[in-house]
């Protein structure tokens, strides 16, 4: 029986939040935790899905994998039944994008099987069915980024991604250096778990409040795609508390006009940076999951326990916290048989 081993990491998104369904720019990158899909042709046409993680409380994590095999075989691929194990090191619900990464482990694996070369355009269409994947299966009305940024992360590099034409986003990497200049990029996982399905509300009502015009939800896409740009400018000259600056901003806004911050998010983002962090937001589509704090190496044990004694003395559940930095995106490991 033929076995393809593939991974794909989550992502976390430096700043750009919102604006991928908006026609914007963000700039995420991929992260080294990550989903591991082991694919096994099966002598029937049947699907076998197996999760060594998954658990009840996102109750259609096997809808995406269904969808991504579905959106494969619209292409035309001959995608034959199929034994799927996964393993992951991305928090579940967590906000660094654990359904991409189970998406794009599923594509790659796929793609490894038949012999599919993972060049750019091959990466671009599963980073497209991926997405379908979970518009159309699962119904999570989500905007490209994360699969985008599975797909095409690049090791040291975060992908700075242009919506203009959303059928076909521009890609620039953009090398990011930061622990070259001593600083460190922490991600505080609220552990308060968001859901982005249709049916839990918040996610979908921005994106139709955007659609119909309303002024504050679209002032915060206009700024954010000028802290965009004026984050790449501050990265290319090494401005690291410009861009701390600029992340700060980020996350007031997305609390005060976008509407998607929670109080677990804002204690998280404005302990760090009373503790001596360059700057903090919340990253992903918000109502929970994670934070991403830009802070200098010798900071992180004292933020890290500034946030936890901050959480404790509201009798919030631990976050947990990872440092992260850019690494590579989707790769197939092993092929045998
Ligand atoms: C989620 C979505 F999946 C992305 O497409 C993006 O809209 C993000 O929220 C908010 O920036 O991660």
């Amino acid at each position: 029986m033929v076995t393809v081993v593939a991974r794909a990491p989550g992502r976390v998104n430096l700043i750009g939040e919102h604006t991928d369904y908006n026609g914007g720019l963000c700039l995420p990158f991929a992260i080294r935790l990550a989903t591991t899909a082991r694919v096994t042709v099966r002598p029937d046409d049947a699907l076998r899905i197996a999760s060594r993680e998954a658990d009840d409380r996102d109750p259609h994590w096997r809808e995406y994998v269904v969808g991504v095999v579905e959106e494969l075989r619209r292409l035309g691929w001959e995608v034959p039944g199929l034994d799927i194990e996964l393993t992951s090191t991305v928090p579940l619900g967590g906000g660094l994008s654990s359904s991409a990464a189970l998406e794009c482990a599923v594509a790659t694996a796929i793609a490894g099987l038949l012999g599919v070369p993972l060049d750019d355009a091959a990466r671009r269409t599963l980073a497209a069915a991926c997405r379908r994947a979970e518009t159309d299966h699962v119904g999570a009305p989500t905007g490209g980024m994360d699969q985008l940024a599975s797909m095409l992360g690049a090791d040291g590099h975060a992908l700075l991604l242009d919506f203009a034409d959303p059928a076909a986003p521009a890609t620039t990497p953009v090398p990011l250096p930061v622990t070259e200049d001593g600083l460190a990029l922490l991600v505080t996982d609220t552990r308060v778990r968001h859901a982005l399905a249709a049916g839990d509300g918040g996610y979908a009502q921005r994106r139709r409040e955007c659609d119909a015009g309303d002024p504050r939800r679209l002032r915060h896409v206009q700024t954010e795609n000028d802290r965009v740009r004026a984050a790449i400018a501050a990265i290319t000259a090494r401005d690291w508390p410009g861009l701390g600056a600029l992340m700060t901003a980020s996350h007031a806004s997305l609390r005060d006009d976008y509407e998607v911050s929670v109080p677990q998010l804002d204690v998280a983002a404005g302990t760090a940076i009373g503790a001596g962090a360059l700057g903090s937001r919340m990253t992903g589509g918000g109502f929970g999951g994670c934070t991403i704090t830009l802070l200098r190496a010798e900071r992180v044990a004292a933020v890290r326990a500034a946030v936890d004694a901050a959480y404790r003395d509201r009798g919030w559940t631990a976050p947990v916290h990872h440092l992260v930095e850019p690494g590579p995106g989707a790769q197939v490991l092993s092929a045998a048989g």
